[in-house]
């Protein structure tokens, strides 16, 4: 077996040329060979919820917003399987965020990888809560006036936690800590941010997969041993 025999014969990936989605995909697929696991692994909906439904593995592919319940219900049945939800901000954070607070409170033993584009992708670009401020979409053309939220800190209000941030373009670290995440007894939450370059990658003028990826090795920088990770910093910051 090689990490391409967890992709679904037949069904390729539709993601526009240079998504993050991806690199994303491959790095989740040498993990799995090399850990040499079949996870049961989850997506909602959006571009980011096309995962699931791309490996040849037990999938579910869920409502919007209600991947987390789903994928706790199916820990709850089948312990003896990793479980792994891949999804978007959106989904995650807007319309499922109530879900994340409770199912991270519970310490379900999981892993959710949430691939943050900064935008509604699939839909065409609209503000999601991870929009940066000032930044244009489709529904802010002037630019959004509210703070972002920061994931890491809806995962901090739990006494154990376990959150990590990384891009599809620090491969390398991508995959050391979805490791970790994995490896972690309990709830864990792996960021990989990746923008959206048909959308808000053309509003911040890194529509070509290069630019982007050169802004994001630009601008993110790997941190060690530190309790919050700052904006622009990459680390893992875990409790318990
Ligand atoms: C209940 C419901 N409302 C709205 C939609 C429309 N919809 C489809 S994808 C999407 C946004 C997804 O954004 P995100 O989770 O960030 O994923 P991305 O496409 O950016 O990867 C929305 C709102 C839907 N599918 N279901």
């Amino acid at each position: 077996m090689t990490y391409k025999d967890y992709k679904r014969p037949g069904v390729e990936p539709i993601w526009c040329l240079g998504c993050g989605l991806h690199v994303v995909f491959t790095q989740l697929s040498n993990l799995f060979d090399e850990l040499e696991m079949e996870p049961i692994v989850l997506s909602g909906i959006g571009c980011t919820g096309r995962t699931a439904g791309y490996f040849n593995l037990d999938t579910v592919h869920g409502l919007h917003g209600r991947i987390i319940p789903l994928a706790e219900g199916v820990k709850r049945a089948r312990k003896d399987k990793e479980v792994i939800v891949v999804s978007g901000d959106g989904d995650l954070l807007s319309i499922g965020g109530n879900h994340l607070l409770h199912t991270s409170r519970r310490d379900i033993n999981m892993t959710v990888i949430c691939v943050n584009n900064s935008v509604y992708g699939l839909t065409g670009g609209q503000l999601s809560p991870t929009t940066p401020k000032g930044a244009k979409t489709k529904t802010t053309p002037g630019g959004s006036e509210i703070e972002p939220i920061d994931a890491q800190k809806i995962l901090m209000s739990n006494k154990r936690y376990f959150y990590a941030r990384t891009t599809p373009v620090h491969v390398k670290y991508m995959k050391e800590v979805i490791k970790q995440a994995i490896e972690w007894d309990g709830f864990a939450f792996v960021e990989i941010i990746s923008l959206c370059l048909e959308t808000i990658g053309k509003t911040m003028g890194l529509k070509k997969p290069s630019k982007m990826y050169n802004w994001l090795e630009e601008n993110f920088r790997i941190v060690e041993n530190k309790q919050v990770l700052d904006d622009f910093e990459l680390g893992v910051v875990k409790n318990g």
